[in-house]
């Protein structure tokens, strides 16, 4: 079996993190990926404590192994957050889209390990002096907010600039993406989109219909007028989003044609309004399954690649 020091860190059998996916990743989803061997997280998107503290202690009910809280740094609720994670002391918090420098002393204080997002070498330095106690390189690939780089390049790089043992995330679901992740550097992988598909995602029937019907051109980037770029499947919405981006359409009426878009697709499956984020990978994601069974399925995967040199090399 494939394990790294990642998993020593944080008490877990194999190095794969489940994504914190705003309105996706509740205390259900994160309870069977820690039950399977992985490291949950409840993601708290854009919610206020309550239901942030709710969830985590719904995946405590379900399981006694480690349990991550991913604080969304955008979200006007963040400080509260980053309090209830310290308060319910889970055991790894992951951060994203933006810096999270202020809170870091309160978290490592409860005894969180703390794994931020870096969509570069100087924020993988400045978090590694903070102390984070690893980093998640997320290259552009994947699905929700993006940065510039692909996983391709900014893992390789986030490796050299740091000493952390680095989580490789954006386009990886399967175990040659694993294994590709590991030869870049990496000591885990962070998976979003793949997840979109385990049974124990609660999200609705037509998003993880449309997840396992996608094909490989089928997620587009928007947002990027505004300055956060975020990628989703390319659905009537999202078209038309791209269309009122480019076509003038003043910020603020931009911003409302957004709100509430993604809160549409997980609980409606709406088509028309809804914003389905999905990463890349989407294409490849082929059948729903347990949790549990997709973290095996992919490391099992990945061993025989890692083992040996690919055998179409000569
Ligand atoms: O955060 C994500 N993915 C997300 S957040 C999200 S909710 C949202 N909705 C609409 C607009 C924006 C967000 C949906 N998906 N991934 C991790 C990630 N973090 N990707 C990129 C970054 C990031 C970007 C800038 C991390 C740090 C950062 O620092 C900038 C700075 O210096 O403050």
């Amino acid at each position: 079996m494939i394990q790294s020091k990642i998993c020593e860190i944080l008490g877990i059998t194999y190095p794969v993190f489940q994504g914190g996916m705003a309105w996706i990743a509740d205390g259900r989803l994160a309870a069977a990926v820690s039950e399977g061997g992985g490291l949950g997280i409840v993601a708290a998107g854009n919610a206020p404590g309550t239901y942030v503290r709710e969830q985590i202690r719904v995946a405590r009910s379900m399981t006694d192994k480690p349990v991550g809280v991913n604080i969304m740094l955008m979200s006007p609720f963040a400080d509260e957050v980053a309090a209830v994670a310290a308060e319910e002391k889970v055991e790894a918090v992951t951060t994203g889209a933006g810096n999270p420098a202020k809170y870091m002393a309160a978290w490592k204080a409860a005894g969180i390990k703390v794994m931020p997002v870096v969509p570069s070498v100087a924020m993988a330095k400045l978090m590694t002096r903070l102390g984070a106690s690893a980093l998640i390189a997320e290259g552009g690939e994947s699905g929700g907010h993006v940065g510039e780089l692909t996983t391709m390049v900014l893992v390789p790089q986030i490796c050299d600039a740091t000493s952390l043992p680095v989580i490789a995330a954006g386009g990886i679901a399967d175990g040659r993406g694993v294994a590709a992740a590991f030869m870049l550097g990496a000591c885990g992988v962070q998976m979003g989109t793949r997840f979109l598909s385990a049974s124990e995602c609660s999200i609705h029937p037509a998003y993880k219909e449309k997840i396992l019907k996608a094909t490989d051109l089928c997620t587009m980037v928007t947002g990027k007028r505004l300055g956060h770029p975020v990628r989703s499947l390319r659905t009537p919405f999202a078209r038309e989003y791209a269309k009122a981006e480019y076509g003038g359409m003043p910020d603020d009426e931009l911003e409302a044609l957004a709100t509430g878009t993604l809160r549409k697709a997980v609980q409606e499956g709406d088509n028309k309004e809804g914003c389905f984020l999905a990463g890349q990978i989407a294409a490849m994601v082929k059948k729903e399954q347990p949790a549990a069974e997709i973290i095996k399925e992919v490391m099992e995967e990945a061993e025989p690649v890692l083992r040996r040199a690919p055998s179409w090399i000569k």
